[in-house]
């Protein structure tokens, strides 16, 4: 039985950092912690110093903090975390130099970049500069797009219970979803579960659009520099996404997808408020 659903994207709205005596520094900034973000970019912007807070504010529905030695931080092992930590705000002081290892413990969170090393340093050196937001400078990379990245996890864990269910692991959540949107990344995730490989079946599985968008973010959402230059404006290249979106949906016969190939038959009954008369949309 199908029936109409739409995957839903949330986006969040995050307060800047307070500071205290000794510097309390928000992990992530005003992006927070959630994968998608360059922890190690970010880290080595700031100057921790013993005395010193960080703050790790998430949504504890989708990830949390672990401490972790420095082995399991390469390894993105948090099997065997020094401590952990799940209430969505956890803040650490920073109480003696060297280097402090963290990182989210769901499932893949870490190999897609939600970890991060602290460095502290001693006691007598110069003091901490106060922390202060600095928006990422690649918009792909924000909150917004990482919580689409998110409820396509959402949709991979609905998928792996159909599998269950069913014992079909062909299951494809187009298969089960009429209705899929977003924006953005959102779009790029949504045609990519609905593209039909020319039988009405889904090309990509969930977990397959996931992987192509985190691997192909930065040449997707290419600055177009003339434009950010003539216009004072960040603008995308359209030419780059094309390039990459023109790879992704092709069958394997080598044609290319159209609209209609992304597009599930859908019934939309409706009535008209002034006449009462009703309707039926129908898309092809
Ligand atoms: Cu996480």
């Amino acid at each position: 039985m199908v029936s109409p659903k739409h995957v839903m994207l949330m986006f969040t709205i995050i307060a800047p950092s307070a500071i205290c005596f000794g510097a309390v520094y928000r992990v992530g900034d005003a992006s927070g912690w959630h994968p998608m973000f360059n922890y190690t970019k970010w880290a080595s912007s700031n100057k921790f110093h013993v005395g010193d807070t960080i703050r790790f504010e998430y949504n504890a529905i989708f990830h949390n903090v672990k401490e972790v030695t420095e082995p399991n931080y390469r390894a993105c092992n948090g099997t065997k975390a020094i401590a952990t930590y799940f209430s969505g705000n956890d803040s650490f002081t920073l109480d003696h130099p060297g280097h402090r290892y963290f990182l989210c413990g769901f499932p893949y969170h870490c190999r897609y970049g939600q970890k991060v090393e602290i460095y502290v340093v001693g006691e007598g050196s110069s003091p901490s500069p106060s922390p202060s937001p600095v928006a990422d400078k690649n918009p792909a990379n924000s909150a917004s797009s990482s919580h689409h990245i998110f409820s396509v996890q959402f949709v991979t864990k609905y998928l792996a219970m159909n599998h269950i269910k069913t014992g079909d692991l062909n299951v494809h959540i187009g298969d089960f979803v009429d209705i899929i949107d977003g924006i953005v990344i959102g779009a790029i995730l949504a045609t990519m579960l609905s593209a039909n490989d020319g039988t009405g079946r889904p090309i990509f599985t969930a977990g397959e659009a996931v992987k192509f968008i985190t691997q192909n973010n930065s040449v997707l959402f290419k600055v177009n520099k003339l434009v950010e230059v003539l216009h004072c404006r960040k603008r995308f290249s359209g030419r780059s996404m094309d390039k990459v979106l023109q790879e992704i949906f092709r069958r394997e016969d080598g044609t290319f997808l159209t609209l209609k190939a992304t597009c599930k038959p859908l019934l939309v009954p409706f009535y008209d408020l002034k006449t009462y008369a009703p309707f039926c949309w129908i898309f092809l």
